[in-house]
Parts: C-alpha cells; sequence; structure tokens
C-alpha cells in the first residue's frame, strides 16, 4: 500500500436526497463507494460525510448553526443520532464491498473553545495505521459558553488533514468545482484575490460553509485539495486533477 493518504469528503448533497427528510441517494452513495473502493487497496484513505437532509433537518428544528448553540441536550442528541444513522449507513454501504470502513464519532472526542476546534486525531492515526478506513461526519459539539454547536464535515476536513499531514484533499460536492462568473469550472486557484469577483463574499462575511469559505479554508492547508462532484471522483483518485484544484501552501 501506498504512504499517500488522501481526506476526502462526501457532500451531505451528494450522498442524500436533501429535499427528502433523512433519506439516501442510494445511487450517489453506491457510485460513490465503488469509486473509494477501487482506491483504498493502494492508499490511506479518511472519508469524511456532510449531514444532507439527516443533520441539516434536525439542526433547524433545534435552532442551531455553526455560531447558534444550543443547550437543549435532547435536541442535540436528536442530530447526532440522525448523522449517527447516516454514518452507519455509509460504513455499511463501504464495508459491503469489503472496504475496512470504521465509524469515527466525533461529539465524544471534539469541542470547541473560544471558536477554535480541538479534534484528536490519535484514534484515526491508529485505525489508519492498522489498514482500516476511518469515516467520519459533521456532528453537534460542545463549544465553550454556547451549548452545542454544528461542527461541519469541512471543518473535520480541515483539522485532520492538518493533524494526519495528509497528502491530498478532496470534496466531492454537487457542484462539478467552483465557478466562475460565466458559470465555467475554474481550473485552478492559487489566491482568493483571483476568485473573488465569482465568489463574491469575502471568508470575513461567509461564514456558513458556503463556496467562499470553502475556498479560504482549503488555500490556508499545505496541501493541494480539489473540488468536484461525483462524475470527477474517479478522476481525482486517479491524479486529483478533478474539477477545481486549489493550491494550498498557506497562500491568502
Ligand atoms: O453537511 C453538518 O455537516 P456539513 C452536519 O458538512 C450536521 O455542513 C450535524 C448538520
Amino acid at each position: 500500500m501506498s504512504e499517500t493518504l488522501t481526506v476526502l469528503k462526501l457532500g451531505g448533497s451528494v450522498i442524500t436526497q436533501k429535499d427528502q427528510r433523512e433519506t439516501v441517494d442510494e445511487a450517489s452513495l453506491a457510485r460513490a463507494c465503488d469509486a473509494i473502493e477501487a482506491v483504498c487497496k493502494d492508499e490511506r484513505l479518511v472519508v469524511v460525510h456532510g449531514g444532507g437532509s439527516f443533520g441539516h433537518h434536525h439542526a433547524a428544528e433545534h435552532g442551531v448553526s455553526d455560531t447558534d448553540g444550543s443547550t437543549d441536550a435532547s435536541g442535540l442528541t436528536a442530530i447526532h443520532r440522525a448523522m449517527g444513522e447516516l454514518n452507519e449507513t455509509v460504513v455499511d454501504a463501504l464495508q459491503e464491498r469489503g472496504v475496512g470502513a470504521l465509524p469515527v464519532r466525533p461529539l465524544s472526542v471534539a469541542h470547541r473553545e473560544e471558536g477554535t476546534l480541538d479534534l484528536p486525531a490519535g484514534s484515526v492515526a491508529a485505525m489508519l495505521e492498522e489498514g482500516f478506513v476511518p469515516v467520519a461526519h459533521g456532528d453537534v459539539v460542545a463549544d465553550s459558553g454556547r451549548g452545542g454547536t454544528i461542527l461541519s464535515g469541512d471543518d473535520i476536513v480541515v483539522s485532520l488533514s492538518r493533524s494526519l499531514l495528509a497528502d491530498r484533499v478532496g470534496l466531492c460536492s454537487t457542484v462539478p468545482g467552483v465557478l466562475d462568473t460565466a458559470g465555467e469550472v475554474i481550473d485552478r486557484i492559487d489566491a482568493y484575490e483571483d476568485v473573488a469577483p465569482a465568489l463574491g463574499e469575502s471568508e470575513a462575511t461567509d461564514v456558513t460553509g458556503g463556496m467562499a469559505h470553502k475556498v479560504c479554508q482549503l488555500l490556508d492547508l499545505d496541501v493541494p485539495a480539489s473540488i468536484f462532484d461525483l462524475d470527477g471522483l474517479e478522476r481525482f483518485f486517479e491524479d486529483g486533477t478533478a474539477g477545481t484544484v486549489i493550491a494550498g501552501g498557506g497562500s491568502d
């Protein structure tokens, strides 16, 4: 097995039907899992998935976001349980294909302190060492002075990529990449200013997980990251050139 470590996010809107409550998009999940099965024999892989129609309905019902917290334990548990169900579905689909997938549930180990995420990666590193494919998910986390808030899959991807010194990062989403003002996929982004007109808002005013926020987070990583859709997943695994490549390296 190669030493290459890839962190892949499967967007919640890719693997679920976003407008139908707690409904998996079976066909898309199967496609994603087939591609993962083909690659994980040869390289180390961490999978992170988003909430889609599982986490987000519950989060909205209980008024919880990444900044608006709640002290209602039963509401936070409802969000966590729904995410657990989706995680179980993803893990099962991978295991059915012979992938050594193991669930990773952030609520039990992660928290935010003054807005900074603390997500210990020791157990994920140990799983990788033993040849497993850790599968983490967006979740709720205890957040200093706010009760519990939402931890997005994107934030988990960024944190784990740094802690585990990932070689590459992929975000599989419902769009084929970052789009320019004419609606065409931008091949490569080296600096935020180059795409600011297309993305509109800056990092400071977009904290809700929109494309601008994603691009800023990925530019801050030390390794290349790509944003692509399900059609681009195999190509991402092959040579990392699917969709939009975000150069990384800590550029602005
Ligand atoms: O879909 C959010 O993760 P995301 C997860 O990656 C929950 O933003 C719990 C809504």
